[in-house]
């Protein structure tokens, strides 16, 4: 089966908060691709990516950075797919500068911004399981049973 979504950061150290999102899709049973690829640091590779990402197959688009965050926005600004931004949490600033830099996207390029960290990258996961599910009946059937599990969690805590 073709991979449908892909998980990009712009380092290698994002990864142990962004293997957060790979392991709630596998367990919709959706594999993704990963790829460390910066927007400052390896431009051309980013871009290039972004370009051939749809005619891969490719449907969605996660993408994580920290700090000047503008991988989420340069990718979306290269494709039509829906692209979906994690602001990783930074030393300097806690992350409120990678969330500034992926929600606060100018008109007409926009990226789906999560909340910063690890919360981030398993929404950024479901939000990619609900774009699939919408041609998708069997993806639309496990959304409703993670609800129920989630709902049922809660009576579970004090
Ligand atoms: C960003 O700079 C990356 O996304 C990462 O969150 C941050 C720090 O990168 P490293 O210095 O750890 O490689 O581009």
């Amino acid at each position: 089966m073709k991979t449908k979504v892909a998980i990009i950061m712009g380092s290698k150290s994002d990864l142990p908060v962004m293997s957060e999102a790979e392991k709630l899709l596998r367990q919709f049973g959706v594999k993704p691709e990963l790829r460390v690829l910066s927007a400052h640091r390896t431009p051309l590779a980013t871009i290039n990516y972004a370009c051939l990402a749809q005619q891969r197959g490719l449907q969605v688009i996660i993408a994580g950075a920290g700090g000047a965050a503008h991988l989420a926005g340069v990718i979306a600004a290269h494709t039509i797919l829906p692209v979906i931004g994690v602001p990783m949490e930074t030393h300097a600033l806690k992350g409120i500068d990678s969330l500034f830099s992926t929600v606060q996207m100018p008109a007409g390029v926009p990226v789906a911004a999560m909340a910063i960290g690890a919360s981030g990258a398993k929404n950024a996961a479901i939000l990619a399981v609900q774009i699939l599910a919408l041609e998708d009946k069997k993806l639309q059937q496990k959304l409703r049973a993670y609800k129920k599990k989630l709902a049922a969690a809660i009576k579970g805590k004090k």
